[in-house]
């Protein structure tokens, strides 16, 4: 089958056929209908943050299940699902706790690049290749754990789909789970891609009355708004602590990091009030570190990460398909761009350049 592999850091994917092996144990084989482009498959490809090599990468997809491994409960060949990018174990305290997005398993698999048991279904002249997340779906097929999986319905558009595996889940989860924005309150985004947006209207979904939209490039801005933002802020041209700060005195009830910078992680919690929360959904490089003011704690601000917006999947991703069937979650409007596999250098090109919200790529 043709995938995009990823052989180090610094060069682009390469688009090539590769072997994929039948599932195993409580492994199923999806055939991937479309998969989004994320930064955070970015962050591999330019050697900002390691991954083992050579690998599959593509985190954000859907599609339809085409075989399933022995013992196998959850679903059948047809079923429609989205790859969950945390295969949670359900065994470990946190999946018992109900926090799966935190699964010392599911974690483990993604820091090794394998399957939960170790083990790549992924070859290439009989090597190894590693998957991305247990996901690996810059590839027509993908073999999965049944843990990594969640069912939908199957009048559900498979593109739509794709997008809330990851972007729509950890930014919308990062409002509504992390945050619990409350009705009314005030709101900072702080980067405004396909994640930051999802933040934007997850926040407008739980009802808060202002949401201050912050990103250095314009086009980014109007699409905030789109989301949801009530005003903009390019924080190229002014300082975004200071213009929050001017539209709610005394600060922002929450501010969210959707970059993983370090100054823009001080800039959200410099932004929030006494009280107020400060969420960072971007991952910082290896190695960053953020200080804060030790005396501003006594104001009791709440200084927290988002992990795959707190998700239960579940749980919310079908909830979040509801949404979007219902007319309440913009999905349509989030893709810029549909290229074929071929074309995934182009994709994350635009990426780079900011040119998109999100694209996708269709098989
Ligand atoms: N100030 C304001 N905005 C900025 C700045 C800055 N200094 N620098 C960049 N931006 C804006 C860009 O213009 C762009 O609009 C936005 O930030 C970034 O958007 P995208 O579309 O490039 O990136 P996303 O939304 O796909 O991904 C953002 C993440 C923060 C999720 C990603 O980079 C990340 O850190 N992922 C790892 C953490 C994580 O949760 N991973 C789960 C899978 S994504
Ligand atoms: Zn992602």
């Amino acid at each position: 089958m043709k995938a995009a592999v990823y052989y180090e850091g610094g060069k682009p994917l390469s688009v090539e056929d590769v072997e994929l092996l039948a599932p195993q144990s409580r492994e199923l084989t999806v055939r991937i209908a479309a998969a989004g482009v994320c930064h955070s498959d970015l962050h591999f490809i330019d050697g900002l943050v390691p991954h083992p090599a050579p690998a599959v990468l593509g985190h954000e997809g859907a599609g339809v299940v085409e075989a399933v491994g022995e013992g196998v409960t959850y679903v059948q060949p047809g079923d429609h699902v989205i790859l969950s990018f945390m295969p949670a174990c359900g065994q470990c305290a946190y999946c018992i706790a109900g926090r799966p997005n935190l699964c010392i398993a599911g974690g483990r698999a993604a820091a090794r690049g394998t399957l939960l048991d170790g083990t790549t279904r992924l070859r290439k002249n009989g090597e190894a290749v590693y998957h991305m997340t247990c996901t690996a779906c810059f590839a027509e097929r993908a073999v999965v754990p049944e843990a990594s999986v969640v069912k939908i319905r199957e009048d559900m558009p498979l593109d739509r789909a794709a997008l809330i595996g990851c972007g729509v889940m950890t930014g919308v989860g990062a409002a509504i789970n992390t945050a619990k924005v409350a009705p009314g309150s005030t709101v900072v985004v702080i980067g405004c891609g396909g994640v930051g947006l999802n933040v934007v209207q997850g926040a407008a979904l739980a009802g808060a009355a202002k949401i201050i939209a912050v990103d250095v490039i314009d086009r980014k801005l109007e699409l905030a708004q789109q989301f949801g933002a009530t005003h903009v802020v390019n924080s190229a041209k002014d300082d975004p602590v200071t213009a929050v700060r001017g539209l709610s005195p005394g600060g922002a009830d929450y501010a969210f990091e959707v970059i993983g910078r370090p100054d823009t992680i001080g800039q959200a919690y410099d932004a929030v009030r006494r009280g107020g929360m400060a969420v960072v959904v971007g991952l910082a490089p290896p190695g960053a570190e953020v200080s804060i003011p030790a005396d501003s704690l006594l104001g009791e601000k709440v200084l927290t990460g988002s992990s795959y917006g707190g998700a239960r999947f579940r749980l919310d991703m079908p909830k979040l398909v509801e949404l979007y069937l219902a007319g309440k979650l913009k999905l349509d409007e989030l893709i810029s761009r549909t290229y074929p596999l071929e074309g995934i250098n182009d994709a994350f090109e635009a990426m780079r350049q900011g040119q998109v919200a999100r694209s996708i790529i269709t098989f």
